[in-house]
């Protein structure tokens, strides 16, 4: 696969044939073998890094679990927002999303999914990942390499700044914003100077883990859709390492829904009541689910516990 392209057309925003994907979504190396050559020809996102490649890439030495899941709650979902980016804080949802000429950000009432308050972003910018960082609204655009920085309350665009690669997905830790590109790379950036501070490669045990897609910080562990798929990573963010996938295969009913829905995407999270809640592109639900039926984790030599399933499990569950 080549691994080295500097440009990616534009990313095909809508696939119609999620069923296809869904089938395929339990085995994401399958999925990959399928999709290689695709992505290989057309995902210019900086796969590899100068210098990576005289080493090997990483790769677990255990196969990596997969959890299952079930759902707590069932909301409506506007079934025309291309959801790129979703965060929960303090009774407040909001929800970036993208295409073309049609990419907003949205303030949601979780429980009639209601649109509250809509900022309608240029037509020359495609909507991707949101996060919410010290009472600012940040959101990335696909592929224009500018951010933009609203006021959580009025989403006056307070400033802008710029960035070398593609935006996916955008969280953070407290200190770190954690950004994805569509490659195996998460970026670490000062959430005050938007530099990036350094970054870290994602891996399974097949090897890198590509298409990383919209994430959510989650005690300690960075959770990213896969994109095309439908797994979320669990991600050990110091190592890279994939504790372990929630396969969400089947989530969303067969319809039939108008539009037909996209793909997976989209994790929010609730701290305070510890809540989870994961949505897709053109969705017409947004779930609360819970982590359910993980099998026991890969034994982690840097110390990093937050992967401990059934205490996360727990947790997650009790909300
Ligand atoms: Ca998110």
């Amino acid at each position: 696969m080549q691994r080295k392209m500097k440009h990616m057309p534009e990313r095909q925003p809508d696939l119609g044939n999620v069923g296809a994907v869904n089938r395929m979504a339990a085995s994401r190396h399958r999925l990959l073998l399928t999709f290689g050559l695709f992505v290989g020809l057309s995902s210019g996102a900086s796969i590899g890094q100068p210098g990576e490649a005289s080493s090997p890439p990483q790769k677990s030495t255990q196969a990596t679990p997969i959890c299952a899941y079930s759902i707590i709650n069932t909301f409506p979902h506007d079934p025309y927002a291309f959801t790129q980016g979703l965060v929960y804080d303090n009774g407040d949802l909001f929800e970036g999303t993208g295409l073309w000429g049609e990419s907003t950000l949205r303030r949601v009432d979780l429980e009639t999914g209601d649109v509250l308050q809509i900022l309608d972003l240029s037509p020359a910018y495609f909507g991707e990942g949101v996060t919410l960082h010290d009472n600012r609204l940040i959101q990335l655009t696909f592929q224009s390499g500018i951010g933009f920085v609203y006021n959580r309350d009025t989403f006056a665009i307070l400033d802008n700044f710029t960035y070398p690669t593609q935006g996916w997905g955008l969280t953070h830790d407290q200190q770190r914003l954690i950004m994805s590109d569509g490659s195996s790379t998460l970026r670490f950036w000062d959430p005050t100077t938007f530099v990036e501070t350094g970054q870290v490669q994602v891996y399974d045990d097949q090897g890198p883990v590509i298409r990383l897609n919209e994430l959510e910080y989650i005690q300690g562990e960075v959770f990213a859709n896969i994109w095309l798929t439908d797994l979320i990573a669990r991600i050990n963010p110091t190592t890279g390492q994939v504790i372990a996938y929630i396969d969400l295969t089947g989530l969303l009913g067969p319809g039939p829904w108008i539009p037909t829905p996209d793909v997976l995407n989209g994790i929010a999270y609730d701290s305070e009541n510890n809540r989870l809640f994961v949505t897709g592109k053109r969705w017409p639900q947004l779930f609360e689910i819970e982590l359910l039926g993980c099998p026991p984790l890969p034994v982690f030599v840097d110390g990093f516990e937050s992967g401990d399933t059934s205490a996360w499990s727990a947790v997650v569950g009790s909300g």
